[in-house]
């Protein structure tokens, strides 16, 4: 079931790829403590995120597509360097920031198209380890440049 739910990600285009994530993270998020993340995990990922965090609106949103459709920027480069759990906690510090009106949130009336909503029953279904399995392959390729083989 593992493959199978990354194939369904894979498929996806960019905003549905972001909307899985926001989604996942809401759901899931509630259950992964900040401690568990490890600030000592983003301090690696600290540059990124202070830089994102003084972008407007618009460059924030366009980052994280960039990210999320392997764009060949700066950003996209540092974070292809991160190992797989520091851009797991990136993507959560970026959640979270969200969350805080740090970042653009993700519009009120937003509704998830048929194909987000498939890839996240997947998820659902698998247990707490299998997600954050999918969860890693999900971030794991974003940004540009070669993936880190690397498993903390
Ligand atoms: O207008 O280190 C749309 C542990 C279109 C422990 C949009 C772990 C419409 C060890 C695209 C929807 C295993 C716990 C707008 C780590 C529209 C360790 C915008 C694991 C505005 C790291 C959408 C941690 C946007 C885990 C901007 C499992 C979406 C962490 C943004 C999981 C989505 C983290 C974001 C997850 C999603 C974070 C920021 C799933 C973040 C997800």
């Amino acid at each position: 079931p593992i493959p199978a739910t990354i194939a369904l990600f894979e498929q996806l285009n960019v905003d549905d790829k972001l909307a899985l994530l926001w989604f996942a993270y809401t759901e899931m998020g509630r259950s992964i403590t900040p401690a568990a993340v490890g600030a000592a995990r983003l301090q690696f990922a600290e540059g990124l995120l202070n830089q994102i965090k003084q972008m407007s609106q618009a460059d924030q949103l366009q980052v994280m597509r960039d990210l999320a459709n392997r764009a060949d920027t700066p950003i996209s480069r540092s974070y292809a360097n991160f190992s797989v759990n520091t851009k797991l906690a990136f993507w959560y510090e970026l959640g979270e920031f969200m969350k805080q009106g740090i970042v653009a949130p993700v519009p009120s009336g937003y509704e998830m198209s048929r194909g987000v909503q498939i890839v996240l029953d997947a998820i659902k279904q698998l247990d707490a380890g299998q997600q954050i399995t999918v969860l890693r392959n999900t971030v794991v390729d974003m940004g540009f440049g070669d993936v880190v083989v690397s498993s903390s």
